[in-house]
Formats: C-alpha cells, structure tokens, sequence
C-alpha cells in the first residue's frame, strides 16, 4: 500500500514538474501564486522540497523555500536567524536583537520580531537574516525548526541540518497564528518582566533529527542544568531582566537563559553588552569551546530557519 501511494506520488511529481515549469517561465507581477506551502501542497498533492513562489494577500510575490516531505509536507520558510559576528555585540547583522549598540534608551531594538520589515533572500538565508512577508501574512497553527550550517546551499539545508523538529498541536491558533502576533502579546523588550513569572509560551516538539541528548553537545555544559529538553519557548526574561525571542529545543528552568536562547530586545545589563546580539551569550567561555556556558561550534554556526505550517 506504501509502495503504491510512493509511485503514485512519484509519477505525479514528474507531471507536475512538467507543468510548473511553464508556470515559472513569467513571473509577471499579475501572476498570483498560493499564499502557503501549506496551500501549494494541498493544490499539487505531492511536491518535493525547494524553492517556490508564493503571494501576500496584497499581490507582491515572493520566493521562498518549502519542506514539502516532514510529517506530510507544507512548511514554509518565513524568517533565519545567523550570527555573522559572535564578536559583535549588537553590531551590524545583528537584525534580530540590535544594531544599535546596547542601549537601555532602546530597550526593544527596532523591534523585528514585531514587525513588518522584510530582509534577506531565500538563496541567502544560511548566510544571512532572513524574513519574508509570510512571516506576519500566513496565518498557520505549527512550527518547525531547522538548525543548518552556515553557508551550506538549498539542497544541502535539510540533510546537514544538525537540528531539526516540529510542533504538532495547533499552538499558533492561540496566538494569532503566527509570529508576528505572538510577539506583540509578549514583546522581545528589556525589562518587560522578570525571569519565570513572565515566561513566554513553551510548546512540546517532536524531533526530526536528533533527540534530548542532542541539546547537550550543542548547547554548553552548565546550560543542561538550566533547561528541559523538549520544547520551543517563545520570549523569556534572564536574571537581568533582558529578553530574549527564542529558546530552541528546550523550556528554561534556570535564569541564566542567555546561553541558550536566541534574539532578543537592545539591552543586556550583565557582563556590558556581551550578552547583546543574536546568539546572546553563546561565546561566554570563549567562542565555539563547548565548555561552561559556551555553546559548541557546531551550534554557534549554525543558522536558526523558522517555518510554518
Ligand atoms: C531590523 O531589520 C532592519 C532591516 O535589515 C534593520 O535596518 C534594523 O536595524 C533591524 N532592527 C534591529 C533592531 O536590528
Ligand atoms: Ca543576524
Ligand atoms: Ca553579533
């Protein structure tokens, strides 16, 4: 039975192929394309993984990357988080904290995590920030995470991934659907709230790739007596009141969330802003040394891909 539904999807895909070539040829901006890999799948019925046009609700298109094969496909690549310079603490790149400089007077960054503003390309997004308009336009009820090398190409995305997981009970539909919304209900700003009692939502996930242990060659040693492996946490506070957007993997049960957690808002009260920047505190013990606090190399060169279905 398998076999046959494999065939089936395998002669379609070759059809279809056929098809979308034509369909690919113009990309005229009359031309509108599904809002979703959710909504392309569910017109095509089987497609493989790659790049695919898609359309916000206002007309403007826009190439993205879709996950057409984990659990039954449909994932669309909305936003990556990369530290292109771990030695820069809220420096140039760092979209998804602050290019600012650590600053108390700008306690949220300009706020990319709440907001409108696009960057990045898909072609680029293991080298770079990335977010697309589907990030604050689809409306979705899962997520998945991938966690690649930097700089490895399309194709290779998914296959070096040294991380890769999905939620599985609807979670965005109580939060607006998607990101976008979240964060407005739990802004990514210092001094917001306080450590535990302000937490954001922790989802369970499914894994992928890789399983509980795997969170410990990754992130630092002291780092596993300050988590649950298992979840995804949405905005959290450490012991100095500083936000930060993302913890992925796991559900904080220390303060010392920095270490861990990615994103955050313009201000980091310890340590004089090295704690500030997209990778937070990943290189407190040196950069890469997976010793103490130190997330491993592999970890801290690794772009964060963000999906939804
Ligand atoms: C948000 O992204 C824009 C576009 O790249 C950038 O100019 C801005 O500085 C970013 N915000 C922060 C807080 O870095
Ligand atoms: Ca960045
Ligand atoms: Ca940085």
């Amino acid at each position: 039975m398998a076999q046959w539904v494999m065939l089936m999807c395998f002669l379609l895909l070759n059809l279809e192929m056929l098809e979308s070539t034509t369909i690919m040829l113009g990309n005229y901006p009359s031309v509108s394309y599904p809002k979703s890999c959710k909504e392309l799948l569910h017109l095509y019925g089987c497609l493989p993984d790659g790049l695919y046009f898609l359309s916000t609700s206002s007309g403007t298109s826009y190439l993205t990357f879709c996950d057409m094969t984990t659990d039954g496909g449909g994932w669309t690549l909305v936003a990556s988080i990369h530290e292109n310079n771990m030695y820069g603490k809220c420096t140039v790149g760092d979209r998804w904290s602050s290019q600012q400089g650590n600053n108390e007077n700008v306690p949220e960054g300009d706020g990319n995590w709440s907001n409108k503003v696009t960057f990045g390309t898909v072609e680029a997004a293991s080298s770079d920030d990335f977010k697309n308009p589907g990030y604050y336009e689809i409306i979705a009820e899962d997520m998945s995470v991938w966690h690649v090398p930097n700089g490895a190409n399309v194709d290779n995305w998914k296959p070096s991934s040294i991380f890769r997981y999905h939620t599985q009970k609807n979670f965005l539909t109580q939060y607006g659907g998607n990101l976008y919304n979240l964060y407005k209900a739990y802004p990514v700003r210092y001094n917001a709230g306080v450590c535990h009692t302000n937490t954001g939502p922790s989802i369970p996930i499914v894994y992928d790739f890789g399983n509980d242990e795997s969170l410990s060659t990754l992130y630092g040693p002291n780092s596993k007596r300050e988590y649950e492996p298992g979840y995804i946490t949405f905005r959290a506070f450490n012991n100095e009141k500083a936000a930060l957007a993302l913890c992925s993997g796991l559900k904080p049960k220390g303060c010392n969330i920095e270490h861990f957690c990615i994103g955050g808002g313009g201000f980091f009260a310890e340590g004089s802003g090295r704690q500030c920047g997209d990778f937070a505190g990943f290189d407190w013990n040196g950069y890469g040394t997976h010793s103490q606090w130190s997330a491993s190399k592999e970890m801290t060169e690794s772009v964060v891909m963000l999906f939804y279905r």
